[in-house]
């Protein structure tokens, strides 16, 4: 993925806050030195819609907040590049699942730079990441937390003594949600309801990759485990994802870790990003309820709009998409770019400030975007006189715009 070009600010930001969904509170994240970020990345069946650029957005803005803060980011992200989901719609269109991974890997990366979202560092496939998995699952499978149930290798969620700290919930919503979430509470032979699969015996017809547990495939959860301790480490500072991957996701993925370094916090904390809705549901792929940023991109919509329309709600937010919000998104970008084509404008410097802090402050970008629209104002003239009383404005502005909020205006 092409990396933007991050200017770099003047003002330096503050310390970055996030809510964790572990613990409830807004955490002050504390990298030491280099930051580390581990966000889920897509099972490329289909293409990018609304929903996951909202949440990509989301953590980019962390990114960019640690980056402004003085830190450099170390960002891993995964690739559910084999799964059922994949699998089944490979079949179903009857095209390679090698073939349509590819493809729609590809495309959500030409979505993510248009966007411009800063590429992780790593960027790792489930199926090139199968050794490593393995020896986890081999690590695992020593400490004796691992059991069979036919060809498949499931792990006891009892081992690790925090399960449950991430989600907070009890045993009735985690087998209530587990089903809906690729989990398989009533499969014969297993020890207790919640366990999880690591290692799926071959099925026919299916990819398989041979290991020490027999012909198989990983499983979902442990994929993310290893990628983030290979990339790193067993305890990193920001686990992301969007909200339908606290339970049971990113519980059993913190499990794993837990188990195989015990004494390791996996995360210091989870942030996890609202579900973008569409027609009244869940955008999701398998509704089919969905407005794709490629869709957008290829009818000459500013990718900068886009991003825009999605920073006018919190990350954290569940909200619904209206195309309106888009159509608002344009005018607006209109009116910033006359206000900072004047060059000489509103004092800037306490705005940025506002930004930088509206940012550290879990990701406000609402709060930031308004601060912008304050300043577009005042220049403008639109409440009263126009304000150009700071003749280098509108550079200290494209400046923060982009680094900040990623917004190349
Ligand atoms: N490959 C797994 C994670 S390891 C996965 O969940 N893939 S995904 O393609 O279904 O979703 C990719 C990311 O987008 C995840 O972080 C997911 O939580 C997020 N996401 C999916 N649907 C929405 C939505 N409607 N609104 C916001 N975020 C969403
Ligand atoms: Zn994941």
């Amino acid at each position: 993925m092409a990396v933007p070009e991050i200017p770099a600010l003047s003002v330096p930001g503050p310390p970055v806050a996030v809510r964790d969904t572990a613990s409830g509170d807004l955490v002050t994240t504390d990298p030491e030195g280099t930051a580390r970020l581990y966000v889920c990345g897509i099972t490329p069946y289909d293409a990018t819609h609304l929903g996951h650029a909202a949440t990509y957005v989301g953590f980019d803005l962390l990114n960019r907040a640690w980056r402004n803060a003085g830190h450099d980011v170390t960002y891993v992200q995964n690739v559910t590049d084999v799964d059922d989901p994949l699998l089944e719609r490979a079949a179903k269109v009857d095209v390679d699942w090698v073939e349509l991974a590819e493809r729609e890997t590809e495309l959500f990366r030409q979505d993510m730079t248009a966007l411009r979202v800063i590429p992780p560092q790593h960027y790792i496939g489930a199926v090139e990441a199968i050794p490593i998995i393995i020896e986890l699952i081999q690590r695992l499978d020593s400490l004796g937390v691992l059991y069979r149930v036919d060809d498949d290798l499931y792990y006891s969620v009892t081992a690790d003594p925090a399960f449950g700290e991430v989600s907070g919930w009890d045993r009735d919503e985690m087998l209530r949600i587990f089903p809906e979430r690729g989990g398989d509470p009533d499969r014969e032979g297993k020890k207790d309801p919640l366990d999880c699969v690591v290692w799926l015996g071959k099925r026919p017809g299916e990819p398989s990759w041979d290991s020490p547990f027999g012909p198989g495939r990983p499983g979902w959860h442990i994929e993310c485990t290893a990628i983030a301790m290979t990339y790193l480490g067993a305890a990193f500072d920001v686990q992301g994802g969007g909200s339908d991957l606290v339970f049971p996701h990113h519980e059993m993925g913190a499990g794993h870790a837990q188990v195989a370094v015990p004494g390791a916090k996996f995360a210091q904390a989870y942030a996890h990003a609202g579900m973008v809705a569409y027609d009244g549901e869940k955008m999701s792929k398998s509704r089919g309820n969905l407005v794709f940023v490629s869709a957008l991109r290829h009818s000459d919509v500013d990718p900068m709009a886009i991003r825009l329309a999605l920073l006018r709600h919190h990350y954290r937010a569940n909200w619904e998409w209206t195309d309106d919000q888009l159509w608002t998104a344009v005018d607006t970008l209109a009116r910033w770019r006359q206000a900072l084509s004047l060059g000489a404008g509103a004092p800037a410097r306490p705005v940025v400030e506002e930004i930088l802090a509206a940012l550290a402050d879990d990701l406000d970008a609402p709060r930031a975007t308004a601060a912008v629209d304050r300043w577009v104002a005042a220049t403008l003239g639109t409440d009263g006189l126009a304000d150009t009383s700071d003749p280098d404005a509108a550079v200290t502005m494209l400046a923060a715009l982009d680094a900040a909020l990623g917004l190349a205006v």
